[in-house]
C-alpha cells in the first residue's frame, strides 16, 4: 500500500491555489502546491501585455474571505491593471504565510490514481513524485496559450510574442513594424498602446468584436470609503447575482423591444457613457430575444461609424455576430486607435492567414511585412491546462480519453472515475461568466470542507457517478439552448481552438449554482459515492 505524503496537492498558485493553502490549513490538513511559473500569481503573474487589466471592477475583483484583508487593501483605478493585481495575489501571500507551501518553477506532468491505497501519485518535470490523498487542479481557465499552427510560423525572423507568455522585461515596440493577430480582449486591451509605440501597427482580424469604454480612471474614494463601510453586506449581495458581482448596476427588468426608441436609445447611451459591464444590463432580454440583441448591436455598430473616420475601416470593425455571446470587451480607445495613421486593419476572415514567413504573413495571396509577431490568439480555455497534465484514474483511463468528446463533469468539480479529484473552477461550473474570484472561493470552500469530513469521519474517497454527471452536462446545455450564448464561434464553446470539439463549458447562474453544491455537501454528498478507509 503507497502511504501518502500529503493530504492534498494542489496544481497552480493562482487565485485558486493561494486559497486552497488557506482553507486547507485551516482544515488541520497538509498542502503542496506546485506552480509552473516562477512566482505566484497565475493568469496574472503570465499576462503581461501592454494594457492587461482585469474587466470586473477592482472593488468587487479581490478576496472577500478577511474583513482586515479587505479594509487594509487600498486600489488605486476603478479597474485594476495587471501590476496591481499581482502584487495583490503577493500581498496576500506573504500575509497568510502561503508561501511556504508552494514550489515553484515545477510543472506537473501526470498524476496517477492508485486504487488500491486511494492515492494520486504526482510527477513534476524535476522527477519528484509526491502522494497524496487529494488532488486538486487549480490550473485557470484561461491558462493555456492557443497559437494556431499557420504553416511557415517557424521561419519568421523577428521576435514573436503571445499575450499570455508576456516576457517579465516588456517590449519595446519603437520604431517597430508590428503584426498582431486577433482581436479579442487581450488585443483590444493592448492595440491602444502598441500603436502609441510602434512605427506602424497591423491589425490582422478574423472576428470583428465588440467593445464599450471601461471609463477606467483613479477609483473614487468616497465610493470605496462607502463599499468598505459595508463590504460585507456588498460581497453577500454580489454573491446573489447571476455572475457573482455588479450588484450595484441597476438592472433594466424590461424587453428592449417594448421601450420606445427614444428611451431605448437614451439608455444606451447613457451606459455607454458610463463605460462597464453595465451596458449589457439597461434591457432583460438581451442573451435571450435576438430582435432585443439586434437593438443593442446597432447601436455599438453606430458609436463605430461615428468614432472610425474611414468608412471601410469602420464597416470591417463593425460586428455582425449576436453581442455578448462572446465575451463583451471594455476598451479604453480601441475603435478610435484605427483612425491612427499608423495603423492598418486586415480582414482574415474570408481570405485566411495562409503563412508565416521570414519577413511576416501572406493572407489572400497579399504579403504583409512586419519586425515583431504579436499573437493575441487567445486560450484553448477551461480544458486545456488540466489536458497538458497526464491524469489517469481508475484502471489507468486517461482523463483526455474520458473527455474525448467534451469534458463531463459533476457540478464542474469532479469527473467519474476519477476519485479525489477536485477542479476548481472546471467546465460544468460558473466560471469565466461569473467574476473568478468569488467562483474560486465558492469552490475552493466547497471542496476543502469536503476533504476535511472525509478525512474526520473516516472515508478513504469520494467520487460521482457516470449517471449524475451525464445528467449535469445534459443541465449545463440546457440551460445554455435557453439563451443566445451558442450562436456564435467562442471559446465558451471550444470553437477557437481547431480540433476541439463544441460544447458549451461554462454554467449560466451563480447564484442556484451555489445552493445547489451546498444542498450537495448537506445531503451527505449527494451523487457522489462515499468509500470508507
Ligand atoms: P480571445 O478572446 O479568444 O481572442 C483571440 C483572438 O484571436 C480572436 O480575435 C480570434 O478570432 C483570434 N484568432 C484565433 N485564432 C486565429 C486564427 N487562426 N486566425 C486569425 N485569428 C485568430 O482571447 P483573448 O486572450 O483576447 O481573451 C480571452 C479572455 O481573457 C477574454 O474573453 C476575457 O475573459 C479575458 P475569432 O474570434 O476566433 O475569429
Amino acid at each position: 500500500m503507497k502511504r501518502p505524503d500529503i493530504d492534498v496537492v494542489v496544481v497552480g498558485a493562482g487565485f485558486a491555489g493561494l486559497y486552497m493553502i488557506h482553507r486547507t490549513r485551516a482544515e488541520g490538513l497538509s498542502v503542496r502546491v506546485f506552480e509552473a511559473g516562477d512566482d505566484l500569481g497565475g493568469t496574472w503573474y503570465w499576462n503581461r501585455y501592454p494594457g492587461a487589466r482585469c474587466d470586473v471592477e477592482s472593488v468587487e475583483y479581490s478576496y472577500s474571505f478577511d474583513d482586515a484583508l479587505q479594509q487594509e487593501w487600498n486600489w488605486t483605478e476603478r479597474y485594476a491593471s495587471q501590476p496591481e493585481i499581482l502584487d495583490y495575489a503577493r500581498h496576500v501571500a506573504d500575509r497568510f504565510d502561503l508561501r511556504r507551501d508552494i514550489t515553484f518553477s515545477t510543472r506537473v506532468v501526470s498524476a496517477h490514481f492508485d486504487e488500491e491505497s486511494s492515492t494520486w501519485g504526482v510527477t513534476t518535470d524535476g522527477g519528484e513524485t509526491v502522494v497524496s490523498r487529494f488532488l486538486v487542479m487549480a490550473t485557470g481557465c484561461l491558462s493555456s496559450a492557443n497559437i494556431p499552427a499557420f504553416p511557415g510560423a517557424e521561419t519568421f525572423a523577428g521576435p514573436t510574442y503571445h499575450t499570455g507568455k508576456w516576457p517579465h522585461e516588456g517590449v519595446d515596440f519603437t520604431g517597430k513594424r508590428v503584426g498582431l493577430i486577433g482581436t479579442g480582449s487581450s488585443a483590444i486591451q493592448s492595440i491602444p498602446i502598441v500603436a502609441e509605440q510602434a512605427e506602424h501597427l497591423t491589425v490582422f482580424q478574423r472576428t470583428a468584436t465588440y467593445s464599450v469604454p471601461a471609463r477606467n480612471g483613479t477609483i473614487d474614494t468616497s465610493y470605496v470609503e462607502d463599499v468598505k463601510a459595508h463590504y460585507a453586506d456588498f460581497r453577500a449581495a454580489n454573491r446573489l447575482e447571476q455572475g457573482g458581482f455588479g450588484s450595484r448596476i441597476e438592472r433594466g427588468e424590461t424587453s428592449a423591444l417594448t421601450a420606445p426608441e427614444e428611451e431605448r436609445r437614451a439608455e444606451f447611451e447613457r451606459r455607454w457613457e458610463a463605460g462597464g459591464f453595465a451596458f449589457m444590463a439597461s434591457f432583460n432580454d438581451f442573451l435571450l430575444d435576438k430582435g432585443s440583441n439586434d437593438l443593442l448591436a446597432e447601436f455599438v455598430r453606430d458609436k463605430i461609424r461615428t468614432i472610425v473616420k474611414d468608412p471601410a475601416t469602420a464597416e470591417l470593425l463593425m460586428p455582425t455576430q449576436v453581442i455578448g455571446c462572446k465575451r463583451l470587451c471594455l476598451d479604453t480607445g480601441y475603435y478610435d486607435t484605427f483612425n491612427r495613421e499608423n495603423v492598418t486593419l486586415v480582414d482574415v476572415s474570408t481570405t485566411p492567414i495562409d503563412r508565416i514567413t521570414e519577413t511576416g504573413l501572406v493572407t489572400g495571396g497579399v504579403a504583409h511585412e512586419f519586425d515583431v509577431l504579436v499573437y493575441a490568439t487567445g486560450f484553448d480555455a477551461m480544458t486545456g491546462s488540466i489536458l497538458k497534465v497526464d491524469i489517469r484514474g481508475r484502471g489507468g483511463q486517461r482523463l483526455a480519453d474520458a473527455w474525448e468528446a467534451g469534458p463531463v463533469t459533476y457540478l464542474g468539480l469532479s469527473t467519474a472515475g476519477f476519485p479525489n479529484m477536485f477542479m476548481v473552477s472546471g467546465p460544468g461550473s460558473p466560471s469565466v461568466l461569473t467574476n473568478m474570484i468569488v467562483s474560486i472561493e465558492q469552490h475552493v470552500e466547497w471542496i476543502t470542507s469536503c476533504i476535511g469530513h472525509l478525512s474526520r469521519t473516516g472515508f478513504a474517497s469520494i467520487e460521482t457517478t457516470d449517471d449524475h454527471q451525464r445528467e449535469w452536462v445534459a443541465h449545463v446545455n440546457m440551460i445554455a439552448d435557453f439563451t443566445l450564448f451558442p450562436r456564435c464561434n467562442s471559446w465558451y464553446l471550444g470553437a477557437n481552438v481547431e480540433g476541439k470539439p463544441r460544447v458549451f463549458m461554462p454554467l449560466l447562474g451563480f447564484p442556484a449554482y451555489a445552493e445547489r453544491c451546498q444542498q450537495v455537501a448537506e445531503t451527505d454528498y449527494e451523487g457522489f459515492v462515499l468509500t470508507p478507509a
